[in-house]
């Protein structure tokens, strides 16, 4: 009896060839936008306020979420892109499912008080506790121009508030000592040279 898998091996390694290439091209024309590293300056930059939801700001969007989800992360802020206008992608959920774009995100209520550890793309390696409001109520508009609020907490809350930083020119780290800062550009400086 012949085997099936042989009969067709051919016919298979051409179809696994041809997606083989359809997928590299693929990720290939994916825009993957690069990520400013601490401590570059630009990211201290303050965002500005989103005037017009145009295209350009829905394809910032897209690029931003596609970026995000390949790092991985679970936020990401345009000042981290270089683009300094206010528009955070984040999706904190499990299966990685649920996209939230804010547009131009104020805080209307924080309370409570949590202590979490956080991590940054853009301080690739390096994670500490950093004290969080525990609730946020955040209003924002979403790509459609219309104005959304959403209440969180826990990791959400902490991605938001940690997002929200990011587009006051400030990252993770600017919440620890002095010693720890000085202790982490040493060590990013190290990985630079020893990776360049
Ligand atoms: O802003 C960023 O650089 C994204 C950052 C957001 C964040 C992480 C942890 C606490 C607060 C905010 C990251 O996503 S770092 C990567 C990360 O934590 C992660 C990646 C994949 C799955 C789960 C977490
Ligand atoms: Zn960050």
């Amino acid at each position: 009896m012949r085997c099936l898998n042989t009969k067709f091996s051919p016919f298979f390694k051409i179809l696994r060839s041809i997606l083989h290439v359809i997928t590299t091209s693929i990720k290939f024309f994916m825009p993957l936008l690069p990520i400013l590293r601490f401590p570059d300056s630009r990211l201290k930059k303050i965002a500005t306020p989103v005037e017009n939801i145009d295209d350009n700001i829905r394809r910032l969007a897209r690029d931003m979420a596609e970026t995000m989800y390949e790092a991985p992360g679970i936020g990401l802020a345009a000042t981290q892109v270089n683009v300094h206008k206010c528009v955070i992608v984040i999706d904190a959920s499990e299966a990685r499912n649920e996209l939230l774009v804010l547009i131009n995100p104020q805080l209307v209520e924080c309370d409570g008080v949590q202590v979490c550890e956080e991590g940054c793309l853009s301080v690739p390696g390096i994670y500490d506790k950093v004290e969080r409001a525990e609730h946020v109520v955040v209003r924002f508009l979403d790509l459609e121009s219309n104005e959304q609020v959403v209440e969180a907490e826990g990791l959400l809350a902490v991605c938001i508030q940690h997002e929200m930083d990011h587009l006051q020119g400030k990252v993770f780290v600017d919440h620890l000592s002095q010693l720890k800062q000085t202790r982490i550009k040493a060590k990013l400086a190290k990985q630079a040279r020893i990776t360049a």
